[in-house]
């Protein structure tokens, strides 16, 4: 059955683009509550690890490389059927592709710089909350 937790990160193009605030408000405004939230910057080695499923991809570097080049805001978001609701509003990986109206269409600028992570199952959306966040910084 499906949680009602998923796990984002606004990534750093966004950030530095200063989308960071759009992208969280229509978050919110699509009924997800933020339990925990905070930005900082992944090293190389913290973004190589929390992607570390992708390793054996071609684009690994270049994700990593991105990944790392300036901050990024990660939260844990609460819904009903949180982890698919959450990839319709962020829309399809490539933003070509994606549908109008949601976060990639809207502020992705690239395949690799797409905006925003979103976690692609339950179990992974636990992984990925606890790779940034312990239990005192949950609400
Ligand atoms: P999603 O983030 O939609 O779940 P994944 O898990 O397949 O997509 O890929 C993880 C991340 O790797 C994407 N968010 C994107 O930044 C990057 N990525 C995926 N496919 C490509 C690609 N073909 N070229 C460059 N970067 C990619």
């Amino acid at each position: 059955m499906a949680t009602n937790r998923t796990f984002t990160m606004v990534k750093p193009l966004a950030v530095t683009e200063n989308n960071a605030g759009a992208i969280l408000q229509m978050i919110q405004k699509a009924g997800f509550k933020i339990v925990a939230m905070k930005q900082c910057r992944l090293s190389k080695e913290a973004a190589g690890a929390f992607y570390a499923v992708h390793k054996e991809r071609p684009f690994y570097g270049e994700l990593v490389d991105s990944m790392s080049s300036g901050p990024i805001v990660a939260a844990i978001l609460e819904k009903a059927d949180a982890v698919n609701d959450f990839r319709k509003l962020i829309g399809a990986t490539d933003p070509a592709k994606a549908d109008a109206a949601t976060i990639r269409k809207l502020y992705a600028r690239s395949i690799s710089d797409n905006a925003v992570h979103g976690s692609d199952s339950d179990e992974n959306a636990k992984i990925e909350g606890d790779f940034f966040f312990s239990m005192l910084e949950r609400f």
